[in-house]
């Protein structure tokens, strides 16, 4: 039960896959709490006389996951903890969800992480083939070694067979290209991996000019269609949203913005009351507390309890019939 946005499991999980199914793009962004969940489902653009603009899904990343808890990227930061906070987005928003599955781990340990994800409600989990423990794709100064595909694939296979519902979709992210690897190894390992039962791929890479990435979509989409393919645009971020699904990119992830977004501006927090001595000076850098009581349910909940009781003297009340 939450406090805003309920929404049952089944409602929500099937949401990804019909909006592919019909062609539609998905621009999705990165969450680390439930209060960053709250604020992305929220968040849109408005341009005169159309409808508002808005993200169409919500990721959770290892990567922000991790560092919000204070900790490096390096599958530290498991299971059952990661549930913890998948739990607690899945309760504030009706955007599907997509979870950073970062190795899968063991095929038994992964195979359980997509029952809980499916009985979730999550709409998808994407699983990277670098071998146990991964470190992070950005990082310069890591190995970053390939698991060998058939093993891989073996992982998405099982956990397609331990699932109930179609609508909970398995991603398989190919790090050929994080590892220095070719565009054919990327290739061949997206074919095996959806020979598997993979429902989609992910294609990712830490170049800053993105060709091996638009490349990589050409020829894909050239021996493949209706396979959801998703990007994560960090490093390429000149390259628009539209031109990646104009290339074949069904999911566009921002991967990390809200997290580093966050940082900075407690970083500028910090600095604004120490140079002033007092939070005077901060204020505007600050949203109002009215606002997030409003965000998080607060003043909704006040309204639902006033309706509920009627006061009929010092500490005597009645329940208000409909
Ligand atoms: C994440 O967001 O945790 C990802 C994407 O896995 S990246 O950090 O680019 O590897
Ligand atoms: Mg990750």
């Amino acid at each position: 039960m939450s406090l805003v946005n309920h929404i049952l499991p089944e409602e929500r999980r099937v949401k990804l896959k019909q909006k592919i199914n019909r062609g539609e793009k998905v621009k999705c962004i990165e969450v680390h709490s439930g209060l960053s969940a709250l604020i992305c489902s929220q968040s849109q653009r408005v341009i005169p006389g159309n409808r508002p603009e808005r993200f169409d899904a919500l990721w959770i990343s290892s990567l922000t996951g991790s560092a919000s808890k204070g900790l490096p990227d390096m599958e530290i930061y498991l299971l059952e903890r990661r549930l913890e906070l998948i739990e607690e987005v899945c309760q504030v928003t009706k955007l599907p969800i997509i979870v950073d599955g970062d190795t899968g781990g063991d095929p038994t340990g992964f195979e359980y992480f997509c029952t809980k994800l499916e009985a979730l409600g999550v709409s998808a989990v994407v699983i990277e083939d670098k071998k146990h423990p991964k470190r992070n794709s950005l990082s310069e100064d890591s190995a970053h070694v390939l698991e060998d595909p058939i093993l891989f694939a073996g992982k998405i296979q099982r956990a397609k067979k331990a699932l109930q519902s179609d609508a909970f979709m398995i991603f398989a992210r190919i790090e050929s290209l994080i590892a220095g690897e070719s565009i054919e190894d990327a290739l061949s390992r997206a074919n095996i991996y959806l020979k598997y039962g993979a429902d989609g791929i992910m294609i990712h890479s830490k170049s800053n000019h993105g060709k091996d990435i638009t490349e990589f979509l050409s020829r894909f989409q050239a021996s493949k269609n209706n396979i959801p393919i998703i990007c994560v645009p960090t490093t390429y971020n000149f390259i628009y949203d539209k031109e990646l699904f104009r290339l074949g990119a069904s999911i566009v992830i921002h991967a990390n913005h809200t997290l580093r977004a966050a940082h900075k501006a407690i970083e500028k927090i910090c600095e604004v009351i120490l140079e002033n001595d007092r939070s005077y000076e901060a204020d505007e850098l600050c949203t109002p507390v009215k606002e997030i009581f409003s965000m998080v349910g607060y003043d909704a909940a006040l309204v639902r309890e006033r309706s509920l009781y009627k006061p009929l003297g010092k500490n005597k009340y009645s329940i208000k019939t409909a």
